[in-house]
């Protein structure tokens, strides 16, 4: 491995370790001999157990404290000189006073263990969307999760010694004391520091904290955009390739639209899928006025329960080699993993995400917590498009919002321009789930899927939003989506999952403007039969109330956005506009 010779890295690595006094320090240059040797540490420290290694080879189980099992929103801070620029909708803290508060927690605290440098990029490293950043961390955990999470290789530390700009990640696990536990973001200092937690989303610091809260304000700088979405490419039989993104908040389902397996009947008619992300896009502007999107992740860090065969069997093929599984139940039997829904036969001898004695068929109790997961590189996936590893970015000709709703969203509708679809984003709402710490099933706000993710003030972020639709000559058609209506009897109308292809063929045809559509107060809604029902078992009258707009609940959705909006001191008059024009037409 050649040596960081880069003197700013080493002058920063240099200050953190005199900070946090770890016996020494290891570089991590992502070389299969080097990661072997930390699994094979991983497993006599007892951080990971091996699974086994003939039906889940290179995998490994991770088990976190029971109470650091999702990401904390609470203990999230965005650190800005001014409070205004991180706005609202984040928790803010003056950078000197954190840096004072977290510097005593950091202090000594790797004392009696390694501190890993991994020098990672997000995108594949040297292309034109990629960014750099080096994680500090005391987890091996980290360590291995960030080599699949992210690019972890030779070329990062080649940019680096180049002179390559870097995100300054420092992590460590701490003593897990829930009381101390923060994760910083210093977005005008390209900095972050996490410490007391162990779970992915709070210590992969290339994921949601670089990806997302330092993405996003570097976005905005620079005139891009980072944002929560997966990217889908669908092709018909002649071949022809369309990408769509999607912006779902956390486990509502992205990994499994993600990698959508076409009805047979799509399959016949010579559809394909593949996967180009699941969780995040980067988006920049192309010569010709498109949109373009990468996915800057290496790898899937997927909801584990409810992923079966039939939901999404790509994602458990990509959970059959190198993957390590959080939190998921074990059966003891065979030393493999379970979790609710994977299949109709629970281990009888098995052991609980607490490391319990479980068994699967009588006990009442979870074998899996909702929010266990699966850390599974990109490359295993069996539908993952080629564009993925060249880090170029694909066109794209829609973009979905879309959130978990009982009553008032309808299945689809579309916006009736850029600025339309902004509002729409912006005031798209969501149940919550188990992926953040708090109560689920709460609907709350959730703009472009991006509350717990904006970097800064979620007004100028809707600013931005504007502005880069003025740039573009030919940007995205924007839709709205809702999987999740359910019936007089709490049932879910939809089928969802491959089905899903029904609405997104729709949306395609509205792109390229060759189907009509209805207009309503929320904007374009197909006619029932311009969705292919086709070897589809529903009844014309359900598709009708999937497609319904209640007024009597749009009133009160109304009122919600407005009580939303109501915490921001301006807002772009393009979004209240669109609020006023909705209001007008419900009323
Ligand atoms: O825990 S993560 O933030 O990485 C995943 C998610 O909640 O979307
Ligand atoms: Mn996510």
């Amino acid at each position: 491995m050649t040596m960081v010779t880069n003197q700013l890295v080493n002058d920063w690595v240099k200050e953190m370790a005199e900070l946090t006094k770890p016996d020494e320090v290891v570089w991590i240059d992502g070389s299969k001999e080097q990661l072997d040797e930390i699994r094979k540490l991983s497993l006599a420290t007892g951080e990971m157990i091996e699974l086994n290694q003939e039906k889940l080879p290179g995998c490994l189980y991770y088990r976190t404290n029971p109470k650091d099992v999702a990401r904390d929103e609470k203990r999230t801070v965005i650190c800005t000189s001014r409070k205004e620029d991180a706005g609202p909708t984040n928790n803010w803290v003056a950078p000197e006073e954190m840096y004072a508060k977290m510097s005593k927690l950091f202090d000594g605290c790797m004392k009696g263990r390694t501190m890993y440098a991994i020098p990672f990029s997000m995108g594949v490293p040297g292309t034109e969307f990629a960014k750099i950043g080096i994680e500090l961390t005391d987890s091996i955990y980290v360590v291995l999760s960030m080599a699949i999470m992210t690019h972890v290789n030779q070329k990062v530390i080649d940019l680096l010694n180049e002179g390559a700009d870097f995100t300054k990640c420092l992590h460590s696990k701490a003593q897990i004391n829930e009381q101390e536990k923060y994760i910083a973001h210093f977005p005008e200092d390209n900095t972050i520091w996490s410490i007391n937690s162990a779970y992915g989303g709070n210590v992969l610091l290339g994921k949601k904290c670089l990806a997302l809260r330092i993405g996003s304000y570097l976005g905005k700088q620079e005139g891009w955009m980072a944002e929560h979405m997966l990217i889908l490419k669908i092709e018909n039989k002649e071949g022809e390739a369309k990408y769509v993104c999607g912006a779902f908040p956390s486990a509502c389902g992205k990994t499994n639209l993600a990698m959508l397996t076409p009805p047979d009947y799509f399959k016949k008619k010579g559809y394909k899928i593949s996967t180009v992300g699941d969780d995040i896009s980067w988006l920049r502007i192309g010569d010709d006025g498109r949109l373009y999107a990468v996915n800057p992740e290496n790898g899937f860090f997927g909801v584990a329960p409810g992923t079966n065969e039939k939901s999404n069997p790509n994602a458990l093929r990509t959970t059959h080699k190198n993957t390590i599984f959080t939190n998921v139940a074990r059966n003891l039997d065979d030393n493999t993993v379970w979790w609710e829904k994977l299949d109709k036969n629970p281990p009888e001898n098995g052991e609980d995400w607490l490391g319990n004695p479980w068994n699967g068929k009588t006990s009442e109790e979870k074998g899996a917590h909702p929010n266990s997961r699966f850390t599974a590189p990109a490359a295993n996936c069996p539908t993952i498009a080629d564009e993925f590893a060249t880090g170029e970015g694909v066109p794209i000709s829609a973009i979905i919002f879309g959130g978990r709703r009982a009553k008032a969203e309808p299945l689809v509708y579309q916006a009736r321009d850029w600025n339309h679809g902004v509002f729409i984003g912006s005031a798209m709402a969501s149940e919550t789930t188990a992926a953040a710490n708090g109560k689920v099933g709460v609907v709350r706000h959730d703009p472009m899927a991006m509350l717990p993710f904006c970097g800064y003030n979620m007004a100028e972020y809707f600013q931005h939003w504007i502005d880069m639709g003025k740039k573009m000559t030919n940007p995205p058609q924007i839709f709205h989506v809702n999987w999740f209506r359910t019936d007089e009897n709490d049932e879910f109308m939809w089928p969802g999952f491959g089905d899903n292809l029904r609405v997104i063929l729709w949306m395609l045809n509205r792109c390229e403007g060759s189907v009509d559509a209805v207009e309503t107060p929320l904007g374009y809604e197909p006619k029932a039969e311009d969705i292919d029902t086709n070897e589809l078992d529903i009844e014309p009258e359900v598709l009708g109330k999937l497609l319904r707009v209640d007024k009597e609940i749009w009133k009160e959705e109304i009122a919600g956005i407005e009580e939303f909006y109501s915490q921001f001191e301006w807002l772009p008059e393009e979004i209240t506009e669109n609020l006023d024009r909705l209001k007008a037409q419900i009323s």
